[in-house]
């Protein structure tokens, strides 16, 4: 095995003291546990529109749209897509789910018809909660494709076009109190949330994350006497990054229903009205990733807004430069910044900058946080699995109540990334510094990131691969000032046909969401192997960095 041995293991902690966590509770029954302390204060704003929900308004509409759904048939077990852009709607229906024991799979709206129900026949959802304007990549018809209002029930947030139904048809249950089956028993390792992820290589995959699982990563951040991530009744938490994406999914909305703090949901990112928003409505906590802080550090338009009621910024899910962070410190100098680290198949936070705690620490530019309290992280030698210590740079590792259950129909990917005695390996590179601060250097994992994005190269090389004229093809990142990494294609071609580099850039721009397209083709003569077969990506990186191939 190339797993370490426990003997020799240097396992790092947080600087905080471990909590009790009370995960043995239902995920709903958890981030309403303190209801009673801000039931009238606001939980939702719906920046678009204004519309306010408070604390009792959105409980009570999780609990009618958790009997909706079982009124349409989702039973403890059952899997609904929200395929949804931040709105309101998107909280009732995954407490909602919640509540009656079924698992919510999130999916990118913007997703082409082929990306949606690839993950919707692998989680074998039975209904899509959605918009309007994105049901007619639902009526695709092929082989593989499911037949809408036969196969599966479509539900819109807005007026549902033909063999749809309206979000009211589940959220205004009148009788939802007998209508949520009260034998409904959870039991801590069910699946609540089902994201999808490559991980360290392959396709996407179904993440089981479980009740416990999600409670003990919202703990490990909002929880406790000094909490890691301090939110208070008085935040205003900016919910602008995609609710689909489990940054925004846990870090933003769970925590903040946990802490009673309000949420200021954007559907979609635009500079004007976000700069507009967060002046209106004094957002108290901004969670952003990269290309978001340059953004915000650049754009000239930031000057003329009130950005002085921020108090905590948080970046995250790609990595950041020195130099961004301190241009953004310069535009919101009253504002403590750090960074967290987090992987879906961890939970998903692994690190949490601890200038944000209670009691804050200082922390450095650059760093990704500290490993968060109440789990253990190590880092490995990823040649021969020994355990590293301080300053030493290794893959890192994390074991804890909060890292996935595994991956769904899929042991064998399961067992590569989590051992036999509980670490998850990340694929990340990275090193704990003497003040036990974690700073990622480097990815080995296939995963290419577009501002924050998951690229899956194989998801790619398959499409590639399937196409008449290329025989072979590899799909690795090249790095990118603006989206950190983008998507480039190695491509050799079959004899005789003359493939441009526009035609391959078309074959997947055809069939993926914007963010997978390809950014430059190289036509080679064969892909760089191992003996067993497997693509040399790092071979591939190199010559991307070192000369124009
Ligand atoms: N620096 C460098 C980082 C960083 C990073 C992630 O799409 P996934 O699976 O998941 C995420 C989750 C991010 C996240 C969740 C909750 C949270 O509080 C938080 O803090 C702000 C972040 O991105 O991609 C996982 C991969 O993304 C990279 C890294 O390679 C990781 O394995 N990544 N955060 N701060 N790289």
């Amino acid at each position: 095995s190339i797993f370490s041995n426990s003997e020799t293991t240097h396992v790092f902690r947080s600087k905080l003291p471990d909590i009790p966590i009370s995960n043995n509770l239902p995920l709903h029954t958890y981030c309403f546990q303190n209801l009673s302390d801000f039931a009238d204060r606001p939980c939702l704003i719906v920046g678009a529109t204004g519309r306010t929900y408070t604390f009792a308004e959105t409980h009570l509409l999780s609990q009618k749209t958790a009997a909706g759904l079982s009124k349409l048939g989702i039973k403890k077990g059952d899997v609904v897509m929200i395929l949804l852009q931040n709105c309101a709607e998107f909280i009732f229906s995954f407490m909602g789910a919640s509540l009656i024991g079924a698992v919510t799979t999130t999916a990118n709206p913007f997703y082409t018809s082929s990306e949606i129900f690839k993950q919707f026949n692998v989680s074998k959802a039975k209904l899509i909660i959605t918009q309007s304007q994105y049901v007619d990549k639902l009526r695709e018809t092929g082989d593989n494709y499911p037949k809408l209002g036969e196969d599966f029930k479509v539900i819109t947030i807005d007026n549902p076009p033909e063999n749809c139904l309206h979000f009211s048809v589940i959220s205004e249950t009148p009788d939802y109190d007998s209508a949520i089956s009260p034998d409904v028993e959870i039991d801590p390792n069910d699946a609540v949330a089902l994201p999808f992820s490559s991980g360290t290589t392959g396709l996407p995959k179904g993440v089981i994350l479980t009740h416990k699982n999600l409670i003990t990563s919202v703990a490990q951040q909002v929880d406790g006497e000094n909490p890691n991530l301090y939110l208070t009744g008085d935040d205003i938490v900016l919910c602008v990054l995609p609710l689909f994406h489990i940054y925004s999914l846990n870090s933003v909305l769970l925590c903040s229903l946990r802490a009673g703090s309000t949420v200021l949901l954007m559907h979609k990112f635009e500079i004007g009205s976000l700069l507009e928003l967060i002046q209106l409505h004094k957002v108290t906590v901004a969670a952003v990733v990269p290309p978001l802080v340059l953004a915000l550090a650049k754009n000239p338009m930031v000057e003329k807004f009130d950005l002085s009621s921020i108090k905590k910024v948080l970046s995250g899910a790609a990595p950041l430069g020195k130099e961004l962070e301190e241009a953004l410190g310069r535009r919101v100098p009253q504002a403590t910044f750090g960074q967290g680290y987090g992987m879906t198949e961890a939970g998903p936070v692994l690190s949490m900058c601890l200038g944000f705690a209670k009691q804050p620490f200082t922390t450095k530019s650059g760093s990704c946080g500290t490993v968060v309290r109440n789990a253990e992280l190590k880092v490995i030698d990823p040649e021969t699995g020994c355990s590293l210590g301080y300053n030493q740079h290794g893959e890192i590792c994390i074991r804890g109540s909060q890292i996935m259950k595994g991956y769904l129909n899929d042991s064998t990917a399961t067992e590569t990334t989590i051992d036999v005695e509980g670490w998850l390996h990340t694929g990340d590179i990275g090193y704990v510094d003497e003040d036990d601060e974690v700073f990622i250097v480097d990815r080995v994992k296939e995963l290419i990131k577009f501002k924050g994005f998951q690229v899956p190269p194989a998801e790619l090389e398959a499409i590639l691969v399937s196409h008449p004229s290329i025989v072979d093809a590899a799909v690795v990142p090249q790095k990118d000032d603006v989206a950190g990494d983008v998507p480039v294609a190695f491509v050799v071609r079959s004899n005789g046909f003359d493939l441009s580099e526009e035609d391959v850039k078309e074959v997947i721009a055809k069939q993926v969401v914007f963010y997978k397209r390809l950014h430059k083709v190289y036509f080679v003569h064969a892909i760089p192997k191992s003996p067993s077969g497997k693509i040399l990506r790092k071979d591939l990186r190199m010559k991307l960095a070192t000369t124009n191939p």
